[in-house]
């Protein structure tokens, strides 16, 4: 039984080297192309390979999670004729940069401005929001804000096509509160996963009182397609708040507008640890709704989350769904006593 297996196998392999070298003689006969690489660590690798090893490619993505923690868009603001604050923006779709997720982990990234997440827009609430979307992409794209917006602005079925195609999104901010944005092409959940989000924070007339504030964008990459996540991260980049801790300062109250836009899994949570935190869902209220150092936020849910911290040192904060804390959502609150 073996042994007929065996033969069977090796003539089922001669078989395949035969094929093999039958499809590889007419490449062969032809002169490679020799091209040079540079890798992540810097290095020049040369290959005439019809294929590119994922080793030799770089990022092309610049994407500082320090800088967009704390980096609030605002537009080019004017005042329209009936005395409005217009704040216009532009935003450019691609689909074709290559960023290192983690090291030696490249994952073709589909960026607005550039990014995963995409940049934050602010705007008070009432303000006139203009977005000039282009989509430099090679599929179709568009932008979906949740919130409230007449229905030809709500990027579903106005698809914007790619190689430059363009279009104008403009309504007044609303409701106060935080919200996502990002592609709405089917099939979504891939137009999502490559990285078309981003946050949109619609401030209250009667402002927040002052605070340290940012963004956290709870998200994951499926880096080998198997629709289950490999890494996790608050922005993008596993692990980079726990080698970069982020500076607060004890007694300043600290703001986090936090959204999760996780696919694949049902469910993500942010513990904070030796603190607990005032609680806003979707940011629409004033009053808070908890008091906890626990949130658990299905796909798109958001808030904002108060807290102030009493005594300096390191704080842990991560996602209590140990998979995804121990697979890079995890970071630390350095609270310095000044
Ligand atoms: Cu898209």
């Amino acid at each position: 039984m073996g042994v007929s297996r065996s033969t069977a196998m090796i003539v089922g392999m001669g078989m395949v080297a035969l094929i093999g070298v039958a499809l590889l003689v007419p490449s062969a006969m032809t002169e490679p192309e020799t091209r040079v690489f540079v890798t992540h660590t810097g290095a020049q690798v040369a290959t005439s390979g019809e294929i590119l090893d994922p080793l030799y490619t770089t990022s092309d993505v610049e994407f500082d999670p320090m800088e967009y923690l704390r980096e609030f868009n605002y537009g080019e603001v004017s005042t329209t004729e009936d005395g409005k604050t217009l704040r216009e923006f532009t935003i450019v779709a691609d689909d074709d940069r290559v960023m290192e997720i983690s090291p030696g982990v490249f994952y073709n990234v589909w960026t607005y401005n550039g990014t995963v997440p995409g940049p934050t827009i602010r705007a008070t609430e009432g303000d006139i929001v203009r977005i000039k979307f282009i989509n430099n992409g090679s599929k179709d794209h568009t932008m979906h804000f949740h919130g409230i917006h007449p229905a030809e602005m709500d990027g579903v079925f106005e698809i914007v096509g790619g190689g430059g195609g363009t279009f104008t999104y403009e309504f007044a901010a609303a409701p106060a509160g935080v919200h996502p944005y990002h592609c709405h092409i089917m099939p979504l959940e891939e137009h999502i996963i490559h990285g078309l989000y981003g946050a949109f924070i619609v401030d209250p007339v009667e402002p927040r009182p002052p605070a340290d504030e940012m963004v956290m964008m709870l998200n994951g990459f499926d880096t080998d397609f198997d629709s289950e996540n490999n890494f996790y991260a608050a922005n993008t980049v596993p692990f980079y708040y726990q080698h970069h801790p982020i500076e607060i300062e004890m007694g300043e109250l600290v703001r986090i507008y936090v959204l999760n836009m996780v696919e694949f899994d049902p469910i993500n949570n942010f513990h904070l640890h030796g603190n607990l935190y005032h609680y806003y869902p979707t940011g629409t209220d004033t009053v808070p709704s908890t008091y906890t150092d626990m949130i658990t936020l299905s796909q798109t849910e958001r808030g904002i989350m108060e807290f102030t911290y009493d005594y300096p040192g390191m704080y842990l904060f991560h996602a209590h769904k140990v998979e995804f804390s121990e697979k890079g959502w995890s970071g630390v609150f350095l609270v310095k006593d000044v």
